[in-house]
């Protein structure tokens, strides 16, 4: 099992699709505005800049690609978060249509980690977000976020509700908080098998 940080770059961001270079396989960091996509992505690299964040959603305007060390073309990909009402409603449809151009028409995008605020979560956009996702086969890893701000009294009831709106096992859920370093090590060992790095 992988421990210890994960030696990710910024490789380089873009506004459009068609920018991207080719690569040989990415995973995909999809979530609501402010469920912590980018918070998780520095926790596991134990940077504290290499994704900007920021406590007011819409941090995350572009496509932002980070590569493994020494591995070229292997990537882990910051995407903008969905659902931020403040954000215009005409940028909101950008950045919609930005997100799904890129999970659909990337054939080397290979799987999505999918962030459920574990406090509050799955809202009905999570949920509207998992369907679509099916809908084009692309297969989701779902990670609880945040489970810091979880009472440990409610912790149980609360892995039961989720999972079971989410309609999978608690077993296949990862559980984290990036503020804690809760289920870092196991969400990494995720990582490296799915980029296809633990060769
Ligand atoms: N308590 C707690 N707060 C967290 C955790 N992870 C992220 N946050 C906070 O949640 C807020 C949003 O985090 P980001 O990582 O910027 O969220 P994002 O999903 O990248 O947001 P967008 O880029 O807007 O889509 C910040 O204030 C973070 O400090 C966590 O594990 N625990
Ligand atoms: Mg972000």
């Amino acid at each position: 099992m992988a421990s210890g940080p994960l030696p990710f770059e910024f490789l380089q961001s873009a506004s459009k699709v068609s920018d991207l270079p080719e690569s040989e396989i990415e995973l995909a960091v999809v979530g609501r505005s402010n469920v912590g996509k980018s918070s998780l992505l520095n926790a596991i690299a134990n940077r504290k800049n290499l994704a900007r964040t920021s406590k007011t959603p819409g941090a995350t305007r572009l496509i932002n690609v980070f590569e493994f060390e020494k591995r070229p073309g292997h990537w882990l990909v910051d995407l903008p978060g969905y659902g931020y009402a403040k954000v215009p409603e005409h940028e909101r449809a950008r950045w919609q249509r930005m997100i799904e151009e890129y999970l659909t028409s990337r054939e080397t995008v290979t799987n999505a980690l999918v962030l459920i605020d574990g406090e509050v979560g799955p809202t009905k956009l999570d949920l509207q977000t998992v369907e679509w996702l099916e809908h084009i086969q692309l297969p989701a890893v779902f990670v609880a976020t945040k489970m810091d701000k979880v009472k440990p009294s409610k912790s149980k009831a609360r892995r039961t509700e989720l999972a079971e709106k989410l309609g999978v096992a608690k077993g296949e859920i990862l559980w984290v908080s990036a503020a804690k370093g809760t289920g870092l090590d196991e969400l990494r060992a995720a990582i490296m098998k799915l980029l296809e790095l633990d060769d």
